[in-house]
């Protein structure tokens, strides 16, 4: 997967380059790109804010330099589409797929795993991280001819920029290429994966400052220790996210499971 990330502040995406995701760029699983803004401006100060129309409190990004830096990005994709079209066995391709161009934004659709997921299949994401009040709005429409545009929103609150939901939403969906995650296993038994949150964990000691891991987990009964987990699972849920509840069908888990409800 290739993904190219538009900001001001390109070092916010330094993290990126540790861990899981730092890893896996290394081994040429991801290709990740960070661009500066800044680069795309052509006045001396390199200025990419300005006044709202319509007045108000703040700066708004200016159009021009996002279209220059979104085009160059979007250049270069289809470059790399081109090369492997050309290597295919003759075949004219059709018109590449369009990269998808993620907008960073309180005000986007809410970003969740099956989004991850679904964000994992893509051949190329784009984001482009705002600052200041947002980006002038024409550019979204624009970028329409050139991508499928996203605005996704981590939640109900509000951050300075998209940087920080961008190293976000690139590790839940990197840690999901093929090879990231060391044990795909991993991936399976996590908190979302089925809709509901995941069952409390415990390592040695058996006991510790007077507490005991569940007996069940000692036990060896490996039916009886899934039953217990679905249980947890479900308990835990009901407690800190009734919302999933809502949601969850117990009838699209595997038969096996379906005996804990
Ligand atoms: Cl994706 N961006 C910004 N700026 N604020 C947010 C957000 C995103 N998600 C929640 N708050």
């Amino acid at each position: 997967m290739r993904i190219d990330v538009v900001s001001i502040f390109p070092e916010y995406l330094a993290p990126l380059e540790l861990s899981l995701i730092g890893k896996a760029r290394q081994d040429g699983l991801l290709d990740l790109r960070v661009h500066d803004l800044r680069d795309f401006t052509t006045d001396k100060h390199r200025s990419v804010d300005d006044t709202p129309y319509g007045g108000g409190a703040g700066m708004v990004m200016k159009p021009e330099p996002w279209a220059q830096a979104l085009a160059a990005v979007a250049a270069a994709a289809s470059v790399a589409g081109a090369g492997e079209a050309a290597g295919g066995a003759g075949a004219m391709a059709a018109e590449p797929a369009k990269p998808v161009l993620i907008v960073p934004s309180p005000a986007g659709e809410r970003f969740n795993q099956a989004l991850a997921h679904e964000l994992a299949e893509e051949d190329r994401l784009v984001f482009a991280c705002g600052r200041y009040e947002g980006i002038d709005e024409r550019v979204i429409e624009w970028a329409e001819e050139h991508f499928t545009v996203r605005p996704m929103s981590l939640g109900d609150y509000v951050l300075n920029g998209g940087e920080v939901a961008v190293l976000a939403m690139v590790e839940a969906i990197g840690r999901l290429l093929p090879g990231v995650v060391g044990n795909p296993d991993s991936l399976v038994e996590e908190s979302h994966s089925d809709g509901l949150l995941e069952y409390p964990v415990y390592t040695k000691p058996a006991s510790w400052r007077d507490r005991d891991v569940p007996a069940v987990l000692l036990s060896g009964n490996h039916g009886k220790i899934a039953q217990w987990r679905r249980h947890e699972q479900y308990r835990r849920t009901a407690e800190r996210r009734p919302d999933l509840l809502e949601a969850f069908d117990a009838g699209k888990l595997p038969r096996a499971d379906r005996t804990a409800f």
